[in-house]
């Protein structure tokens, strides 16, 4: 599906650039010289119209199921790690994360450093729904945040842009080389989707470490693993290639799971 609709983006990108070639020709004509505002305000209008036709495309905003309170798991596993084995962590950790950043960087016109009080003053979105592991398990929760696609908007993802990475803080410290820090990646049609939030707060209350202090993500119509806990940093990149194995996530590359974890 996500190809899919990346392919439309693609094609309508070419088409936004066929518009522009022939609006660009069509003023040459008229104005033959000092056409450079003209030019100006027809690419700033064809950059609009695209990028809006691009957000149509790409608004699947098919919802996940959403349940009633009644429904909340009386207990929510903790699954994966459970703590963090890093120093900065601990110490932000320590002070309440008081002092926690995310960064928003990569393809962006506007790269971001969000405190948690930066992301409690957005409009937030609490959703009560159901997590699947991918080991067998469900339990349904209630998750509160801001949604992905107004923060990567304040952002500015460039035309560029086709994935976003999610690193983490935390590693299952397995490697020879070095710790291997958790990662997984998105399409931007499932950074847009409504239910794709970065949750602060679980069940009412302020994130657990356990489950993924003080921000993690929630994209509700995928498996567990591509929810990614302990965020570090977002990152909008053309292509997953270069990081890791080149598949997008940490177990997308050490156990072969599948990129597009659909549910
Ligand atoms: N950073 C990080 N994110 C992670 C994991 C992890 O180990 N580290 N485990 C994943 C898996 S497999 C699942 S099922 C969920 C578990 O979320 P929970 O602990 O809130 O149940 O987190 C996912 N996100
Ligand atoms: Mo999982």
């Amino acid at each position: 599906m996500t190809s899919r609709l990346l392919l439309s983006r693609r094609r309508l990108l070419a088409l936004g650039a066929a518009g522009t070639g022939s609006l660009l020709l069509a003023g040459c004509d008229r104005w033959s010289s000092n056409t450079s505002d003209f030019r100006r305000d027809v690419l700033d209008r064809v950059d609009e119209l695209t990028e809006g036709a691009q957000r149509l495309v790409m608004r699947d905003s098919t919802l996940a199921r959403e349940y009633s309170e009644a429904d909340i798991s009386p207990y929510f596993r903790a699954n994966g790690n459970i703590r963090v084995n890093d120093r900065d962590y601990n110490r932000l950790a320590e002070g309440g994360f008081a002092d926690y950043r995310l960064a928003v960087t990569g393809l962006v016109d506007r790269p971001l450093s969000l405190s948690l009080d930066d992301l409690r003053v957005m409009t937030a979105r609490t959703q009560i729904t159901r997590h699947d592991c991918v080991e067998g398990w469900s339990c349904i929760g209630k998750w509160t945040g801001p949604q992905l696609g107004p923060i990567l908007d304040l952002a500015g993802v460039q035309p560029a842009g086709r994935f976003v990475m999610f690193f983490c803080y935390d590693d299952f410290g397995n490697t020879l080389s070095g710790p291997i820090r958790y990662y997984e990646s998105l399409g931007l049609a499932d950074c847009y989707h409504p239910q794709t939030i970065l949750a602060y707060a679980m069940n009412g209350e302020t994130l657990s470490i356990p489950h993924g202090a003080p921000l993690r993500l929630r994209v509700e119509r995928q498996l567990g693993y591509k929810h990614a806990k302990f965020l570090r940093e977002i990152r909008v990149v053309d292509s997953f290639a270069p990081i890791g194995r080149g598949k997008g996530g940490y177990y997308e590359d050490g156990d072969g799971y599948e990129w597009y974890a659909g549910i």
